[in-house]
């Protein structure tokens, strides 16, 4: 038996790269050697205001980024989370052992929340447990993400282990993958904090359907450090940024970049790695044009009774140790 895999994204925004390298890039990269369940997290993305219109051509747009990328859906399970409702029970579940103090803590709501804690969603504070319930009605075994979900992840495991120990052995406890280079791209135009959609200034991240021109522009602007070297170092997280995406990128070695770029200075080495990421981008965005709505209907509705088939066991399960019984 294959060990299983659970992710997702959240279809806001527009995806950047930092999304493909810290999470998509690892999908596709295990997703032979184990069972895939890839969720288009729809639920989680309300927990900050959507335009209903939006939200709609988002979510199909994120499958089409999906199978562009890589993921293969006669290998892996790809879906909506809304379309298996036992996410948002298993939610209310988990939500009645999770403690008040175990949200407090979690710093992703003191960032998001921080502007108007009083007026921020309950659904923001409590999207972590939608996350747990997500991971933990598929059995999952690994969870690749990014290093921003680090946490997350980390809540999802005492969950799992309070329930396990309070009703008796119910969920696997999964384990993080977090990829030992690219877990955490950084703005372009501040490095100190991660890329990501909702930055305000979109100059700070390259978006996988960017334009080369956007593209080139976007990379030229980036902030960079004092100094000239272009070498791995993360007291200088400008250039380390720059040139880790330029390595995942060409999958050169740390050796093979810094030698690459010994003897250039910061506009050749911007030239070369915007050249890079246009290539690179190329036939992805080709890609992306290439499914038409009802192939990827089909593909997200096989999905869906697939996810089904493996949730509603666990929902059985769980209620089942807890004693909840109706007439269905
Ligand atoms: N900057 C990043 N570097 C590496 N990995 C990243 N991820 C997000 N940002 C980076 C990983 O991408 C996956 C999908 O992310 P998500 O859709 O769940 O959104 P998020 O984690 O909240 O981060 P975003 O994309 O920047 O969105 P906003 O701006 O809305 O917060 C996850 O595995 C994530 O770790």
């Amino acid at each position: 038996m294959k060990k299983r895999i659970f992710s997702g994204a959240q279809p806001t925004g527009n995806l950047h790269i930092g999304n493909y390298l810290g999470a998509l890039k690892n999908w596709v990269a295990l997703q032979e050697e184990y069972e895939s369940f890839f969720c288009i997290v729809n639920l989680h993305a309300i927990t900050l205001p959507q335009n209903p219109e939006i939200l709609k051509q988002k979510t199909l747009d994120l499958a089409r980024i999906y199978l562009a990328s890589g993921v293969n859906p006669q290998v892996s399970t790809i879906f909506i989370q809304s379309d298996v409702s036992e996410h948002a029970e298993l939610t209310w579940i988990l939500s009645c052992i999770t403690r008040m103090g175990e949200l407090e803590r979690m710093t992703q709501f003191k960032d998001k929340g921080k502007d108007n804690r009083e007026r921020a969603s309950v659904g923001l504070f409590t999207y972590p447990v939608l996350m747990a319930a997500d991971i933990l009605l598929y059995q999952t075994d690994l969870v690749p993400i990014g290093q921003d979900q680090k946490q997350h992840l980390e809540l999802t495991r005492d969950i799992a282990e309070r329930f396990n120990r309070d009703f008796g052995a119910t969920f696997t406890i999964p384990e993080a993958f977090i990829p030992p280079v690219g877990a955490k791209i950084l703005s372009l135009q501040e490095p100190t904090k991660k890329m990501s959609k909702s930055d305000d200034n979109a100059n700070g991240s390259v978006f996988l359907l960017d334009d080369a021109d956007t593209i080139t522009k976007k990379i030229r602007r980036a902030v960079t450090d004092s100094g000239t070297e272009i070498s791995f170092d993360e007291s200088r997280p400008a250039i380390n940024n720059l040139l880790t995406i330029y390595q995942l990128l060409t999958k050169k070695s740390t050796e093979e970049c810094e030698a690459h770029f010994a003897e250039k200075g910061y506009g050749q080495f911007k030239t070369e790695l915007a050249e890079t990421v246009v290539e690179f981008l190329r036939p992805f965005q080709e890609k992306v044009k290439e499914f038409d709505d009802s192939e990827l209907q089909k593909i997200l509705k096989d999905g869906a009774e697939k996810a089904r088939n493996v949730a509603t066991e666990t929902l059985k399960d769980v209620y089942a140790k807890m004693g909840i019984v109706g007439t269905r």
